[in-house]
């Protein structure tokens, strides 16, 4: 039992999904970075392939930016430009993890001289903001240790507090910060923000503006995510998603590829806490695309966000509250799952095609020609930040 589609249409049609910049450019591993042929050689090229997703699946309104890798004169040409193609531009990404002068740690480095920079840093991706219109600031710090006993936890917590403090009071009136986890990767000892707790603590001193960011990416194996999604839209301090999969590590995978069921889970949860079109939680992919070509493995990654948010919408929450309430706890893990087993593709296809939308964004993209065009155009493609 479920609730019928008709019913949750109007729903879907409030999906955005943000794309970053950096799923466009060549990437891979610390053992090969493949090329692909057609990979935008500026952001404005990527900007073009992000506007394609957009075209095709009506999901994908917004382009998130990598400072530095994203680096440009005019950013308010940027968002002219941006505006052109039919996107905008979205949140704006800090980088302290590739300059040697953070080999020891970014905003929390024991040298003042060295946190300046990195506040300086988030300074300028600020002004950034305030000409793209951004919304909101993305930190993620790769800032760690090693081994134990190279240098003291505790100090560089109280550092990372004061380093924020700093960029938070330069926020806008309507900007606000969101604060990134991952429990290892590139240190592997220790990380400062290593937990959505960390980033939760972190972002509680410092007020309403500053949320934490969950990359679905980041946990070990195991980790039960929706629980952290339920308990972070109870805290009312879920800023923003950076989904992706992994099957090991920090994969950067297509969303939904490697566990259709747990983003299934996690789009209930948002569901549940009012945090599915709201605006005070943004959807955003993080991945990038090793081996695959880069505007079909965004189109199908949102689709798949699509296709997971129709199934949560559709789980019939006043049967499962009943059944909840009764303790039949069979028959509440029966609805649930009724939810998930539904195919809603036939429906979704005509959802498209009543909407101009095409009914299989994938097959209309192949059929555009776009691939053969920008492989053609475009010699000498660039490396996404990761591959550089
Ligand atoms: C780090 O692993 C991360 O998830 C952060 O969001 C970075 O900014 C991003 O990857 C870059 O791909
Ligand atoms: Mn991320
Ligand atoms: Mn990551």
């Amino acid at each position: 039992m479920t609730i019928p589609f008709s019913q949750i249409s109007d729903d879907l049609a409030k999906q955005a999904i943000e794309l970053p910049s950096w799923a466009f450019g060549n990437s891979g591993t610390r053992f090969k970075v493949f090329g692909t042929p057609g990979t935008p050689r500026t952001i404005e090229e990527k900007i073009a392939d992000a506007a394609t997703v957009h075209r095709h699946t009506g999901l994908a309104p917004t382009v998130a930016l990598h400072i530095p890798w994203d680096k440009v004169d005019d950013y308010a040409a940027l968002r002219d430009y941006a505006g052109e193609q039919g996107v905008s531009l979205g949140t704006v990404n800090s980088n302290t993890f590739q300059d040697d002068i953070y080999k020891f740690g970014s905003l929390t480095h024991s040298d003042p001289a060295v946190r300046q920079k990195a506040i300086d840093h988030h300074f300028a991706c600020i002004d950034v903001m305030d000409q793209t219109g951004s919304r909101d600031l993305k930190i993620w710090l790769a800032d760690g240790t090693n081994y134990p006993g190279q240098d003291d936890i505790r100090s560089r917590q109280d550092r990372l507090h004061e380093s924020l403090q700093k960029i938070y009071d330069r926020l806008g009136d309507d900007q606000r910060m969101v604060l990134e986890y991952k429990f290892f990767e590139p240190a592997f000892y220790h990380t400062d923000v290593p937990d959505w707790g960390t980033s939760y603590a972190q972002v509680s001193a410092l007020g309403d503006k500053a949320l934490t960011c969950l990359d679905t990416g980041h946990h070990a194996p195991g980790t039960n995510i929706e629980f952290i999604v339920a308990q972070l839209l109870r805290l009312g301090k879920l800023g923003s998603f950076d989904f992706n999969s992994r099957f090991y590590a920090d994969d950067d995978l297509i969303v939904g590829a490697a566990d259709p069921f747990q983003l299934f889970r996690i789009l209930v949860e948002v569901v549940r806490g009012g945090g599915y079109a709201n605006p005070d939680v943004a959807f955003m992919l993080d991945q990038c695309h090793n081996v695959e070509d880069k505007i079909p493995g965004q189109i199908r990654s949102v689709l798949n966000v699509q296709e997971m948010t129709a199934r949560a919408l559709m789980l019939d929450r006043e049967a499962l509250n009943a059944a909840q309430a009764e303790h039949d706890v069979l028959g509440a893990n029966g609805i649930l799952m009724d939810a998930f087993y539904t195919d809603v593709r036939p429906a979704l296809a005509e959802w498209r095609e009543s909407r101009g939308l095409p009914a299989d964004p994938m097959a209309a993209y192949a059929a555009s020609g776009y691939q053969q065009k920008i492989a053609e155009e475009r010699i000498g493609g660039t490396q996404s930040g990761w591959g550089a």
